[in-house]
């Protein structure tokens, strides 16, 4: 595989096992074939997600000790509010326990009922947040991000002509905000570039709106942006990732990616009403604004993930350590998001499983029968992700997808090698994969706890 050396050395290890074949097919009837109920001792290799998975680092474990629970006015909130003052450059920072509590607060600042809230590319949880309190989304990200296969570099951006268009339509007193993933993780973790984000925050500017980062993965965004757009190759991941900030009113962050904790989030940003809602808000959803849900040792490994995040070797080896998996997975024909985004590598089951249609659950059946070949665990990102609207219909997204996520400084060159060849195999048999169908749908978020069973196996044609 192409990864340069790891920039750390491993200091302490958790031991793992694989399930025999059996097993494994006993377990995802246990979890109704969903993966995100099966239990991780059971699981070999977790590309799950790579929210709050990370290992973190020596100083961070060492800044847990350091941790001020005081109730109020903590010293780790000072440190976290330091570290996201100088890192991002905002000037006010509400503490929230993960990337959505960060949502809810915003979502209840700005949104009125019946207000637009433009988008590039939903995300789950971002848009039921917008939902809940009243606003509609609006997709205005660029064609080419619903194609898995053009290998454009910038798939994340906002297309300014559907943004405008939707502005002229509603007015601009009836857009609560724009909210600009970078990089966008439904559409593969494709990234915005400075260029688009400075004329989306130009125009928005122009009309009185607020533009609103989703941090989760800025930093990556930033590292893309460092090898793509040439007027920022010889500037820094913590350079790059200001300059972007620079470019918004505020962002909502969970730590858990970029910042390498395992719990952990905040909202941050320049507008002094936001922020005096926020924190208003925080005591009622999160906990104390010095606190938001954390504890003081959480707020102290936050801080310190947060200053040590943007060095350019961490990022450079996590990318190309994603890019190593794309280019073994595409080494034996399966079919993937190109280009090969910063946080894990999507499969497009659509292609994969060309023989089942939507409504058959391409992207969920495939996620299970990964596991059941390899016990590596991967997230369904097609029509179950995308849920129901309002009055009941389907989300029907483009994209079916299965993501491999890659959890931050955890697996090896050789498991990744071990993924590929098992995801390999499977593609060789994937005629006689069948579809899935539900036999329990919850209401909200349904990816998460739905439950499923298969439908007929299909008749396999010869290869
Ligand atoms: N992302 C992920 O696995 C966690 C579970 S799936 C809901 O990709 C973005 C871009 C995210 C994200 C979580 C959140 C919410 C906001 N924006 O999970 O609440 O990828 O910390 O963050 C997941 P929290």
């Amino acid at each position: 595989m192409n990864i340069p050396p790891e920039p750390y050395k491993i200091k302490m290890i958790e031991s793992i096992s694989l399930l025999s074949a059996p097993e494994r097919r006993a377990r995802l009837v246990d979890a109704g074939y969903n993966t995100f109920l099966l239990r991780s001792p059971d699981v070999y290799i977790d590309l799950l997600t790579d929210s709050g998975t990370n290992a973190m680092t020596d100083t961070q474990w060492a800044a847990l000790m350091r941790g001020d629970e005081a109730y109020a006015g903590s010293r780790s909130y000072e440190a976290l509010e330091a570290a996201i003052q100088q890192t991002y450059g905002y000037k006010f920072v509400v503490p929230t326990h993960q990337g959505r509590g960060a949502e809810n607060l915003l979502s209840k600042s700005l949104i009125k009922p019946g207000d637009h809230v433009p988008g590039n590319m939903y995300f789950t949880t971002t848009r039921l947040h917008q939902e809940l309190a009243g606003g509609i989304f609006d997709d205005v990200i660029c064609d080419e991000a619903h194609n898995p296969s053009i290998e454009a570099p910038f798939k994340g951006n906002v297309d300014l002509k559907k943004l405008e268009a939707l502005v002229k339509s509603v007015g601009a007193s009836k857009i609560a905000y724009i909210s600009v993933g970078a990089p966008v993780n439904m559409a593969g973790g494709q990234p915005v570039s400075l260029e688009n984000l400075t004329a989306v925050s130009d125009y928005c500017r122009s009309k009185g709106i607020k533009v609103v980062l989703d941090a989760a993965r800025a930093v990556e965004n930033a590292w893309l942006i460092q090898e793509r757009e040439k007027a920022w190759r010889s500037y820094s991941v913590a350079e790059i990732l200001k300059e972007m900030c620079s470019r918004t009113d505020a962002c909502t962050m969970s730590a858990k990616k970029d910042a390498n904790v395992n719990i952990g989030g905040f909202l941050a940003t320049n507008d002094a009403a936001l922020f005096e809602s926020a924190r208003n808000l925080c005591v009622v959803y999160e906990g104390l604004h010095t606190y938001g849900g954390l504890a003081g040792r959480d707020l102290e490994a936050m801080a310190v993930g947060i200053r040590e995040m943007v060095q350019d070797d961490f990022v450079g080896h996590r990318i190309m350590q994603v890019r190593a998996l794309g280019e073994a997975l595409e080494s034996f024909g399966v079919p993937i998001v190109k280009p090969i985004g910063g946080h894990g590598v999507f499969i497009d089951a659509k292609a994969f499983l060309p023989h089942l249609t939507q409504d058959e659950l391409p992207a969920q059946a495939l996620a299970a029968w990964i596991y059941g070949e390899c016990g590596v665990r991967t997230m369904e990102r097609g029509i179950v992700s995308a849920g129901r609207g309002e009055d009941g219909h389907e989300h029907r997204p483009k994209l079916e997808l299965v993501r491999l996520a890659l959890p931050r400084r955890v697996y090896t060159a050789s498991h990744l090698e071990f993924v590929a060849e098992g995801i390999g195999r499977l593609y060789k048999r994937r005629d006689s994969l069948p579809g899935l169908k539900y036999t329990y749908e919850p209401k909200l978020l349904r990816f998460f706890q739905s439950r499923f069973e298969p439908l007929p196996v299909p008749v396999a044609t010869k290869r």
